[in-house]
């Protein structure tokens, strides 16, 4: 049966050679995959993996906007619909200068997984553009919007397809996204984007949900494995919006959260970090992060050298939460956390953690709890706002919290009852990728070949 996955493999790193980032979050799922696959002769016969991992739509477009100086720029956008099996597909857009198809595949991919683990009928999608949103005037960032979804509003709806926010695209630009739809819709279809504000169809919660639910998830996990979260030293890679509401539940927890970072560098304040400050600079005044040292100037800042260990992970803590980007942290960066005595890292990024660093956790007993299941609390309250958009009516931040607390701790389960089954010691990794591949996999089967 390896030799179906292997298979599988090779076809994918030939056909998408110059797609690194995608073809190792393939690698990530298929190599877990074996014992399932075993147990079902009929995904090689009705080649499900092969078609499991080609996207069923890929959406390419050219968007041109004029700057405030009136000089006109061209960037290219992205949808990738990659499985609508259990749902309208959904995920979120990224605007970033480094964003390319490689990058959109494999977030595609990984949503598949993860909207499965949230229990809810949501298939996979995400989207975006290479446009940089750093230092763009409000205007400049209204029209980039707007000539962005010139062209997406014809492929998506509430019922098709349901993109929301990842890097650089936050309520402000879901914000510009949703009035041009819905001008060029003449329709109130509130439920064709989440992450919303609350005037107009948002959900209490979404804001603060996928940081709330990585701690709800890592709590679930630490009492598990007897390690109480109180009085833990915690650093956090980023300083966005997962980075700010993850820092915000730790520290309810009891929690002692050192340092923060961003693309730049990283603050180490040993008092604690002062999360009202971080969310002054960045969600109001969207400053970089070295901005803190005016108000604290007895906190420490360390630039990032490129080619090296982001300065954020210099800082010895117990628990270490990647909230910034893929790949922050490899074999080398692993190994340093696991000689400062890291006793749990949690996944708020998508694949932040490389093959080689995962594997290395795994082996010296670091507790890692995955992207796929950790930070699935901000697509699940995006479903749970479509559900409110839906019927009209919304829930108060107690009802929204509670779901989706509730939600996180299924998600545990899911992943325990996976380890149990295929007896996988700490590898939660591949607890989540089995748990979120059999719903995709038996929708799949009973939808035949499509
Ligand atoms: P934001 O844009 O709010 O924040 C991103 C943060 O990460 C910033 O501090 C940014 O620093 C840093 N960062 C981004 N790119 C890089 C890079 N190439 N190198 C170093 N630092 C970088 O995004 P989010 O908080 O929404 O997203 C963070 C991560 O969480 C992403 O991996 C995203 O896919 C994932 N995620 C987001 C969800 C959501 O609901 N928003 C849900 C699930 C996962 P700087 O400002 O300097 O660029
Ligand atoms: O990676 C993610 O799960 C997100 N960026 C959130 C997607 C969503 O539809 O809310």
């Amino acid at each position: 049966m390896q030799d179906y996955i292997s298979e599988v493999l090779s076809k994918v790193e030939a056909k998408n050679a110059n797609e690194k980032e995608f073809c190792q979050a393939v690698y990530e799922v298929l190599h877990t995959l074996k014992p399932v696959v075993e147990k079902h002769p009929e995904y090689e016969k009705t080649a499900l993996l092969e078609r499991l991992v080609e996207p069923e739509r890929i959406i390419m477009f050219r968007v041109p906007w004029v700057d405030d100086k009136g000089v006109v720029h061209v960037n290219r956008g992205y949808r990738v619909q990659f499985s609508g099996a259990i749902g309208p597909y959904k995920g979120g857009l990224r605007f970033h200068e480094n964003v390319n198809l490689s990058i959109i595949k494999f977030l595609g991919f990984e949503q598949i997984f993860k909207n499965a683990l949230t229990g809810l009928p949501i298939g996979g999608a995400k989207g975006g553009s290479d446009f940089n949103p750093k230092g763009k005037s409000d205007n400049e960032i209204m029209r980039f919007c707007q000539s962005f979804m010139n062209e997406l509003q014809r492929h998506i709806g509430h019922n098709l397809d349901v993109p929301a926010g990842d890097i650089g695209v936050g309520a402000r630009e879901i914000g510009y996204l949703f009035g041009q739809y819905r001008k060029i819709k003449n329709a109130y279809e509130a439920g064709v984007l989440t992450g919303k504000a609350l005037e107009y169809g948002g959900s209490l919660v979404r804001k603060e949900a996928t940081g709330f639910g990585l701690m709800y998830f890592m709590h679930c996990m630490l009492e598990k494995h007897g390690i109480d979260i109180k009085d833990k030293t915690v650093t956090i890679s980023g300083s966005g919006n997962v980075a700010i509401y993850a820092a915000q539940k730790a520290m309810e927890m009891g929690a002692k959260v050192v340092a923060m970072s961003d693309s730049n560098g990283c603050i180490y304040d040993k008092n604690g970090i002062d999360l009202d400050e971080i969310k002054r600079i960045k969600e109001v005044e969207r400053l970089r992060i070295k901005e803190y040292l005016k108000k604290h100037p007895d906190a420490k800042y360390s630039e990032n050298i490129e080619g090296k260990t982001p300065a954020v992970y210099e800082i010895p803590a117990q628990i270490v939460l990647p909230c910034a980007t893929q790949n922050d942290i490899n074999l080398q960066t692993a190994q340093l956390l696991t000689k400062n005595g890291v006793l749990a890292i949690g996944e708020g990024a998508n694949m932040p953690t490389d093959n080689e660093a995962i594997e290395y956790f795994i082996n010296n007993n670091v507790l890692l709890a995955p992207a796929k299941a950790a930070n699935a609390g901000g697509v699940a309250t995006s479903a749970l706002e479509m559900s409110q958009n839906s019927m009209r009516y919304s829930w108060s931040y107690e009802e929204v919290d509670h779901k989706l607390k509730e939600i996180m701790v299924n998600i545990y389960k899911s992943c325990l009852m996976a380890i149990n089954e295929y007896n996988l010691g700490i590898n939660y990794s591949a607890a989540a990728n089995i748990a979120g591949f059999k719903k995709v996999a038996s929708a799949m089967m009973e939808q035949g070949i499509i």
